[in-house]
């Protein structure tokens, strides 16, 4: 087992206590990243872009250079191609709509697969709904990986889209991108991936897979709320129009017309969010300085350690392929006990987990439950969190077994 972070995360320091295993919901913040935002409002604070004056050259400067870190990170060489957005949401939500509602046309079928979190389902299900389009959803195998088989039986000339996850956020399950994108490639689709429980867990070279669109979160990643981003292909974000509209994203306007900017202020209206990209700059700079490997590893042997030690509780069902092709995701019910029930008593022992639908309602249909109780690792977890949520699971099925509640 690797060295555990929890050092760096002042949350977790002043609350010893306290077993975090919700971070594939959202991750705790280094204190290197708050330091930087804290300088960056303290020193560089100014609106970029609009300036002749040196503070306003300096916040336009650090923009640009939270911009080329974040690029760097996820393995993007042309930087001006990575447009920031609100989170995976939000880029997802402006393919969908600049790409999506300009390209899909009544009769074309768009392919995403029955892992999705909502963020990546409904706004397809949107674009197929508005122009006469058909929404077709991948079956899964019995382990909830994508079945590759059943994909190139799904797609077809009328394929226009395949949108997939990279990263099952409920199951945990890894998907293999490039075998996913090579299918979609034979009928000409374009390729979109959302890579919001991903990039936070292992190396992504978007350069070196095949794919048009990736999108990602910097809060899942020791980076703050509010800020994410959209990778994109030049040449296909060069033909789509802008998503919103107005300061910023504009090269003139005319009383009856406009024009806009180059890359990649096309995509990003408004004031942009500078000091949260200067955060997740930093969160960058944090987590290479551990190494993506080891932040994979660490978090497969603290999922292959969970796996084992809830193996010999009874009553307990895991998901989700083997630790081998999963992420630091580890997502179970208990039988007899909701999974809401389950997160109430734990969280009174300082257990703090997920337990829900995890937004990915089209999953739990398939999966045959309404929720399930989901435990996620980062940096910081340790094997203690693991006997915490273990022993926690033992009394939570001692409350319930118990006489008095029966009756
Ligand atoms: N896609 C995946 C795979 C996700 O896990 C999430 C958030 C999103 C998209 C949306 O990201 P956002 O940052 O724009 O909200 N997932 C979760 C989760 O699993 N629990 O809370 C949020």
């Amino acid at each position: 087992m690797t060295v555990s972070r929890r050092a760096d995360f002042p949350l977790l320091v002043a609350n010893p206590e306290l077993h975090y295993l919700d971070s594939a919901a959202t991750s705790q913040k280094p204190k290197a990243v708050l330091d930087a935002m804290r300088a960056y409002y303290e020193h560089d604070n100014a609106n970029p872009h609009r300036g002749a004056y040196d503070l306003s050259v300096r916040a336009t400067q650090r923009y640009h250079d939270a911009r080329t870190r974040v690029a760097r990170f996820i393995g993007l060489a042309d930087a001006d191609c990575l447009i920031f957005t609100r989170g995976t949401t939000e880029a997802l939500n402006l393919v969908a709509t600049a790409w999506g509602h300009a390209n899909v046309q009544a009769g074309d079928e768009i392919v995403v697969t029955g892992l999705e979190h909502h963020a990546n389902f409904v706004p397809w299900q949107q674009v197929a709904r508005a122009r006469g389009a058909a929404l077709r959803v991948c079956p899964l195998t019995e382990d909830q990986r994508v079945d590759l088989d059943a994909l190139r039986g799904l797609v077809g000339s009328r394929t226009r889209v395949v949108a997939f996850s990279h990263v099952s956020n409920a199951v945990g399950t890894v998907n293999p991108v490039n075998d996913i994108a090579q299918i979609a490639r034979s009928v000409g689709a374009l390729v979109v991936v959302d890579g919001a429980q991903a990039v936070p867990h292992m190396r992504v070279g978007f350069d070196a897979l095949d794919v048009d669109f990736y999108a990602f979160s910097g809060h899942k990643m020791c980076g703050p709320m509010g800020i994410g981003g959209l990778a994109g292909r030049r040449a296909i974000l060069e033909t789509m129009s802008p998503y919103q509209f107005g300061g910023d994203m504009i090269e003139f306007v005319r009383d009856d017309y406009s024009t806009w900017n180059v890359l990649p202020h096309k995509f990003e209206a408004g004031t942009p969010n500078v000091a949260d990209a200067v955060g997740l700059a930093a969160a960058c700079d944090y987590l290479d300085g551990i190494g993506m490997d080891a932040v994979l590893s660490h978090e497969r042997a603290l999922v292959r350690l969970l796996s084992s030690r809830l193996a010999e509780v009874e009553g307990v069902h895991v998901f989700g392929p083997q630790p081998e092709q999963r992420s630091g995701v580890v997502s179970f019910t208990v039988a007899d006990i909701h999974p809401h029930d389950l997160a109430t008593i734990l969280d009174k022992d300082g257990v703090c987990i997920r337990a829900g639908h995890h937004c990915a309602q089209p999953l739990m249909r398939r999966l045959g439950v309404p929720a399930t109780a989901r435990a996620s690792f980062y940096v910081y977890s340790e094997e203690r969190d693991v006997d915490a949520l273990v022993r926690a699971i033992e009394r939570a099925r001692a409350i319930f077994a118990s006489p008095q509640l029966v009756e």
